[in-house]
C-alpha cells in the first residue's frame, strides 16, 4: 500500500464504524503494555509475552466500549529514521485493527521527554501521511511522576514537549497505570479521543527511546 493509500485509508475510517477503538503502542519501557491494560481494564499476566518487534492485538469491551489496542513494536532509530523493518511492521498495525476510526497516541513517559520524542511527528508523517497527526494524540504515562505538580506546571518546563504537542494540535492526556482502578482517567481519554469524530477507533502510537 502507498502512503498516499494508506493516508486515504485513515481518512476514510474516520467516519466509519463507530464501535471499536484502535490503540497503537510503540516504543519499549514507556508503559505501552500497562497503558492497554488499564484501558482495557485487564491484566497483561493473563497475556502471552509479546514479541518486541511485532504488533499485539488486544481486544475488549472497556467502559461500555469495544475497544481494539495494537502494540506497536519498539522504534529503533538510525539517525532520523526508524529502521526499515520496524517502520513496515509499525504501518502494518493499521491492517491488523478492525474497521473503524482510528486515534495514534504517542506515549512518553512523564520526566522521560527527549530530543528523540521530537522527531515522532515527522516520521509519523513519513509512515502515514501528512494527516496522521491531526488524528494523533499525546498521552503521557506515569501520571504518577507528576508528583504535585500541575499538567501546564510540567509542559512548562518541558519545552521540546510543548513543539510536540503543538504539531498535535495541544491533544494531551495523562494517565497514571498504578492507578488502573481509576476509571475516571479512561473514561475522560475515550471522551477526549471521541470529540475527534465521534465514534472511533483510536488508535495510540507511543514511542519512547531510552534503552536506543
Ligand atoms: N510509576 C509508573 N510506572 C509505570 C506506569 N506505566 C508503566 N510503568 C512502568 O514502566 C515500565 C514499562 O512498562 P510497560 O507497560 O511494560 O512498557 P512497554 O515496554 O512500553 O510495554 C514497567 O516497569 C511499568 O511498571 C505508570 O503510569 N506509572
Ligand atoms: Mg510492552
Amino acid at each position: 500500500m502507498s502512503g498516499r493509500e494508506r493516508e486515504r485509508l485513515i481518512t476514510q475510517r474516520q467516519t466509519s464504524d463507530r464501535q471499536h477503538h484502535g490503540f497503537l503502542f510503540s516504543g519499549i519501557g514507556c508503559g505501552k503494555t500497562l497503558t492497554a491494560d488499564t484501558l482495557l481494564g485487564q491484566s497483561s499476566h493473563l497475556r502471552p509475552p509479546a514479541s518486541s518487534r511485532e504488533c499485539q492485538v488486544w481486544r475488549a469491551s472497556s467502559e461500555g466500549r469495544s475497544l481494539s489496542v495494537v502494540e506497536t513494536p519498539r522504534w529503533y532509530w538510525r539517525g532520523e529514521q526508524v529502521e526499515a523493518d520496524i517502520q513496515a511492521e509499525t504501518r502494518r498495525a493499521i491492517d491488523l485493527s478492525p474497521q473503524g476510526p482510528l486515534v495514534f497516541l504517542i506515549l512518553i513517559p512523564v520526566g522521560e521527554f527527549t530530543e528523540v520524542e521530537q522527531k515522532i511527528p515527522d516520521q509519523l508523517e513519513q509512515m502515514f501521511g501528512r494527516s496522521v497527526l491531526h488524528h494523533t494524540l499525546v498521552l503521557l504515562t506515569c501520571g504518577d511522576y507528576l508528583m504535585s505538580r500541575s499538567l501546564d506546571e510540567y509542559l512548562r518546563q518541558e519545552v521540546g514537549l510543548q513543539e510536540v504537542l503543538r504539531r498535535c494540535h495541544g491533544r494531551c492526556h495523562v494517565i497514571n497505570n498504578r492507578k488502573p482502578h481509576n476509571r475516571q482517567q479512561v473514561i475522560t481519554l475515550l471522551e477526549e479521543v471521541s470529540l475527534r469524530g465521534r465514534g472511533y477507533r483510536l488508535i495510540h502510537i507511543s514511542f519512547h527511546s531510552r534503552h536506543s
